[in-house]
């Protein structure tokens, strides 16, 4: 299998992060994806490409044009406001509040965010314009008919709508290279989403739709972020209604819960006979993750490996969350292992 990486990733490298009433260091750290990578070539998986550059038509397609824009100068307007640290939100348009954009940058920030914790700095834009780009290289490599491919993504993208930004994310790089599948002539592409986190903002850009089937595989939103979606009652609406599947999980589950929950969403995917399948692969399902309450072991992520590959769909596989980096290569790279049968 391909690995796709860009070392653009680096530029992504804020150094807060608000988190129990702390500015800590951040989770979504650098050495995520250079532990990853240095998995990937330890295993000698496959060939590591750079990205080429899709511009913003693709991304464009799935977010909205004023946010883009907003991502672009974010950065450069908090500093001419003099402020000295990373540009955090304070003030949200939340209940009781018009949802209109002011011009002040703080109340921007509010305005885009879903939360306070992911702080933006210089890079944070570049860095996540490349993720894009590497989610979109892969995805051509499946289009072009590999069987799979990996997007070595950083920043994540799951939790990013079509004008929010949060939990780490900024672009949503599954959704894009969901788009892109389409565009380029699929007629439904599914997306499981196995990150311990529910993927709200891939959620919400495909609720209405009928040509993306979105799973999501995650913590119960009673206990955990991003706490205001990814109930099992979220089915979809409109045309959508019934392309929306959310298996929300009990603190302390463990695989062999998890894998019942893993073989309901693949019988629907089997059901629905995508074109392509994206995988939003985030690892912290392990039982060591810092920030997560699943109890998965490191053997466990190259079992599920081998169950995606038993769908036996053209699959790309796009880098989402993980915080115990000590171990994040190996369980990421185990479910692509997996998948491969060794
Ligand atoms: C825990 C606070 C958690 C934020 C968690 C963000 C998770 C991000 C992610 C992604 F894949 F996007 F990176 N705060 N007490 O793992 O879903
Ligand atoms: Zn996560």
């Amino acid at each position: 299998m391909k690995t796709v990486f860009s070392e653009k990733h680096k530029l992504r490298n804020v150094k807060t992060e608000l988190a129990g009433g702390e500015l800590v260091a951040p989770f979504e750290c650098p050495v995520r994806a250079e532990h990853i990578l240095n998995r990937v070539k330890d295993v000698q998986l496959g060939d590591i490409i750079a990205p080429n550059s899709y511009g913003l038509d693709p991304i464009n397609r799935i977010h909205d044009g004023n946010y883009v824009n907003f991502l672009e100068r974010c950065w450069t307007e908090w500093q001419k406001t003099g402020h000295k640290g990373e540009a955090i939100p304070i003030v949200f348009p939340v209940r009781t509040m018009r949802q209109k954009r002011p011009n002040d940058i703080e109340g921007q920030l509010g305005y885009y965010a879903l939360g306070a914790e992911t702080s933006i700095g210089d890079g944070t834009y570049e860095a996540a314009r490349s993720a894009v780009d590497v989610a979109l290289t892969a995805q051509k490599i499946v289009s072009a008919g590999e069987r799979s491919a990996f997007a070595l993504c950083r920043p994540p993208g799951h939790h990013a709508a079509a004008d929010l930004y949060g939990g780490y994310c900024f672009f949503n790089n599954a959704a894009i290279a969901a788009q892109s599948f389409l565009d380029e002539g699929a007629s439904r592409v599914a997306i499981l989403d196995v990150d311990f986190h529910h993927g709200n903002g891939t959620q919400s850009i495909f609720y209405n739709r009928e040509d993306v089937l979105f799973l999501s595989l995650h913590g119960d939103p009673v206990d955990a972020f991003p706490h205001y979606l990814g109930y099992d009652d979220e089915n979809g609406a409109g045309h959508g209604e019934g392309f929306t599947a959310n298996f929300p999980m009990k603190p302390g589950t463990d695989y062999t819960d998890w894998q019942e929950a893993l073989k309901q969403a693949c019988a629907r995917i089997s059901d629905y006979s995508p074109d392509a399948l994206v995988i939003s692969l985030g690892v912290d399902t392990f039982e060591n993750d810092p920030i997560s309450f699943f109890k998965l072991k490191t053997d466990d992520f190259k079992r599920y490996g081998a169950v995606l590959a038993s769908l036996n769909l053209p699959t790309l596989f796009v880098m989402e969350g993980g915080y115990a980096v000590e171990e994040i290569g190996i369980n990421a790279v185990n479910v692509l292992t997996g998948f491969e049968g060794g």
